[in-house]
């Protein structure tokens, strides 16, 4: 299932500024639910930087990233290969060609164990290059989250700080102490 998140307006006046919210795509692969639990924490505090988030699967953005706002990854690796709700999405990027992901603007963090020598963090490094070869823009370098050492959480957590600046300064966005009031949480089918 795919769980969207939008706004609310809670003013019909074309100048509300609180209502003004940029739309922001945070796409998961997870099989185990890590890259998926913290592809839902950037979700949860998108609202707070001024951003209308959207939550899903790799799989369920197949053929249709979109251009109107941020798209963050959140990503592991198999043996190498994508989760189970990451592999459609893989393939569709992998027959795409340059230019087809022109005015998609991105980040990558990668959920891996570096106990998989020869293909630790291989899809989400496969993701951060092939979009920028395709002609995506890299908003952030690709985080690197290694679940085998101690500061696999704090990892996360300094990306998502340096996230949020760089995404507040590009898309000048305002954050807010009190985002949630227009703020609703929507489940629709895949
Ligand atoms: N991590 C890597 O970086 N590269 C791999 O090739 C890789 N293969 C794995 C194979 C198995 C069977 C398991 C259990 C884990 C593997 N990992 C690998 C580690 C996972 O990607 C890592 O634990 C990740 O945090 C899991 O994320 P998820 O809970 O979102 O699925």
């Amino acid at each position: 299932q795919v769980i969207s998140a939008s706004t609310t307006p809670t003013s019909t006046k074309p100048t509300a500024v609180a209502g003004a919210r940029c739309p922001m795509y945070i796409l998961y692969g997870s099989n185990t639910g890590t890259s998926e639990a913290f592809a839902q924490r950037i979700t949860n505090d998108a609202p707070n930087y001024g951003f209308a988030p959207t939550l899903g699967s790799l799989d369920s953005a197949t053929g249709q990233l979109p251009t109107d706002g941020p798209v963050v990854i959140v990503t592991a690796s198999y043996e190498g290969q994508p989760a189970d709700n990451a592999a459609r999405f893989v393939d569709w990027l992998s027959s795409l060609k340059a230019d087809d992901l022109k005015g998609v603007r991105y980040a990558v963090f990668g959920c891996g164990n570096s106990d998989w020598t020869t293909t630790y963090q291989r899809i989400p490094a496969l993701i951060d290059e092939s979009f920028e070869k395709r002609g995506g823009e890299r908003l952030a370098p690709r985080g690197v989250g290694d679940s085998s050492q101690g500061n696999f959480f704090e990892i996360f957590d300094q990306f998502t700080i340096d996230l949020w600046t760089t995404l507040t300064k590009a898309y000048s966005t305002v954050r807010s102490e009190s985002p949630t009031s227009g703020f609703a949480v929507k489940i629709v089918d895949p």
